[in-house]
């Protein structure tokens, strides 16, 4: 278990058994983002949450996560959102609007739906950089950002 969750689960006061969430995962470098999924998901398993409250949602890219995250958020049983995708820098400038657009979109989402919309989009050089943080030697962002949903439950007035 990777130490940030093993903190949490320390100090955590929460009861997330009863809490539903949605984890929306582009399809885009769908290997990087497979492994950020099972993180996220056992991490939330870990943390107490049931199975059947975690409701998956694929999309094709990371640009797309906003709308997907717009369609969960907006339901009333879900409590919070985990937003999944990789985007690897290429040759062109591509990269630099679809995180951009991501980045604003799910804040938005966030700020609208007034529910946790988690950023756990990987946004690096190189596929090496990516595979270093989905379950290699700089862990797995899928688990940290379902620690971070908890926290942000945990938090909410
Ligand atoms: C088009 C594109 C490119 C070039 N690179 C990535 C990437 O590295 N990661 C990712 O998740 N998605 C990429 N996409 C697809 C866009 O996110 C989006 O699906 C398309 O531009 C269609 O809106």
């Amino acid at each position: 278990m990777a130490g940030i969750l093993k903190t949490v689960l320390g100090k955590s006061k929460i009861n997330l058994s009863k809490k539903k969430f949605a984890i929306v995962v582009a399809e885009w470098n769908e290997d990087i983002t497979e492994t950020l999924y099972q993180g996220a998901f056992d991490g939330l398993i870990q943390l107490g949450v049931k199975r059947t409250n975690i409701i998956r949602k694929n999309v094709p890219g990371t640009f797309e996560l906003t709308l997907g995250a717009l369609w969960m958020a907006e339901k009333k049983e879900i409590d919070a959102v985990i937003c999944l995708g990789c985007v690897i820098q290429g040759d062109t400038p591509h990269f630099d609007y679809i995180c951009q657009g991501v980045t604003y979109g799910i804040t938005e989402v966030s700020i609208k739906t007034r529910k946790p919309v988690i950023f756990g989009v990987l946004t690096t050089l190189n596929k090496k950089q990516a595979l270093e943080r989905a379950g290699g030697k700089l862990g797995n962002k899928g688990e940290e950002a379902a620690v971070t949903a908890a926290k942000m439950l945990e938090i909410k007035p």
